[in-house]
């Protein structure tokens, strides 16, 4: 009787461990899958114009890794209202890419498909550093950057 037990007890066991596995794996799949970035009042009695563009569980501002096909979410979580703009215009000097005027509280999403980057001036597989900025404070102010590298090839190209 005593062995039947510690034999369902062994398979419970198991079968927990399979499921907390299955759970981490998703949440793997969720982070590879978005970057988030908050946008913090800076330092200094003029930190809210100084504005840090911090990535989620980081304590400062850095260049953040992004693969292509990820999406970048920028929520502002300071006071004042930002944006993150590409320091890159296009030909008709337009922002290749820009989030919103983000006011507290809110944020916004940018997928970075292969398109962007290759607009942002991507190829041969290379990783490119692409600088953006607030354009309501201005890059003096707010700059910061990603990496961006795209994705590894499937083996069966
Ligand atoms: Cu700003």
């Amino acid at each position: 009787m005593q062995r039947l037990t510690c034999g369902v007890t062994l398979l419970a066991l198991m079968a927990l461990v399979a499921v907390a596995a299955a759970e981490d794996d998703k949440d793997k799949k969720k982070d590879a899958k978005e970057v988030v970035i908050n946008i913090v009042k800076g330092d200094g009695d003029e930190g809210e114009e100084n504005a840090q563009y911090v990535q989620k569980g980081e304590k400062k501002q850095a260049p953040v890794n992004v693969t292509v096909g990820q999406s970048v979410k920028w929520t502002n979580d300071a006071k004042f209202p930002h944006t993150a703009t590409s320091k890159l215009k296009d030909k008709d000097k337009k922002d290749v890419f820009s989030t919103k005027r983000l006011k507290n509280g809110e944020s916004d999403t940018i997928l970075f498909d292969d398109k962007l980057y290759k607009a942002l001036g991507g190829k041969d597989d290379e990783q490119i550093e692409v600088v953006y900025y607030c354009r309501i404070h201005g890059e003096d102010h707010m700059k910061s950057s990603l990496k961006l590298k795209p994705a590894k090839k499937d083996k069966d190209k």
